[in-house]
């Protein structure tokens, strides 16, 4: 079986945990048991510069009702560009809690178009409660990674011509993406 490793960023209190949830098990809590959160939290801080190297792709979540988390993504998103050492970083860009329209503040062409300056990067609005667009954003981000490397090719070996280089293209190439090739 294929395994993907997805990195799921954004301010505390966007939906992260709900998103991730409501994706792997198929149900919305209101309140993700805190011992783990805390945890979780901390070893997120320790390991961030260590996800975002070995993350595959990213989910970088804000909150329509926040304007503030919407701007903290463009930080976010430069960290990972980076930390990945390249601007071609599979990457979805969502807009989380649109269930929540009475209390938005963020407008849905605000999200448009921060993806459209981030190089047509995918663009969604979820809610992790009302079940929209939840499994579409991770598939449209693992659809992106199978682009960048199609999973048939994934551990097929692939000679370098050219001696000098062979040994750093190859690190490089296990280093970033995952995979052995
Ligand atoms: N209405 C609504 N609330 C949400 C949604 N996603 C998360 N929440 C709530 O927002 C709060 C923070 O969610 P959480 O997943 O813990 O955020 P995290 O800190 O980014 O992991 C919790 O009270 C959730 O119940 C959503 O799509 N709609
Ligand atoms: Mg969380």
């Amino acid at each position: 079986m294929q395994e993907y490793k997805l990195v799921v960023l954004g301010t505390g209190g966007v939906g992260k945990s709900a998103l991730t949830v409501q994706f792997v098990q198929n149900i919305f809590v209101e309140r993700y048991d805190p011992t783990i959160e805390d945890s979780y939290r901390k070893q997120m801080e320790v390991d961030s510069y260590l996800y975002m190297k070995n993350g595959q792709g990213f989910l970088l979540v804000y909150s329509i009702t926040s304007q503030a988390t919407f701007a903290d993504l463009q930080e976010i998103r430069e960290q990972i560009l980076r930390v990945k050492d390249t601007d071609d970083v599979p990457m979805v860009l969502v807009g989380n809690k649109c269930d929540l329209e009475s209390e938005r503040v963020v407008g849905r062409e605000q999200g448009v178009s921060l993806a459209r300056s981030w190089g047509n990067c995918t663009f969604m609005e979820t809610s992790a409660k009302a079940k929209i667009n939840v499994s579409e954003a991770f598939t449209d981000l693992v659809h992106q990674i199978n682009q960048i490397i199609p999973p048939h090719q994934a551990h097929k070996v692939v000679p370098f011509s050219d001696p000098e280089t062979r040994p750093t293209k190859a690190a490089e190439i296990v280093n970033q993406r995952g995979y052995l090739i």
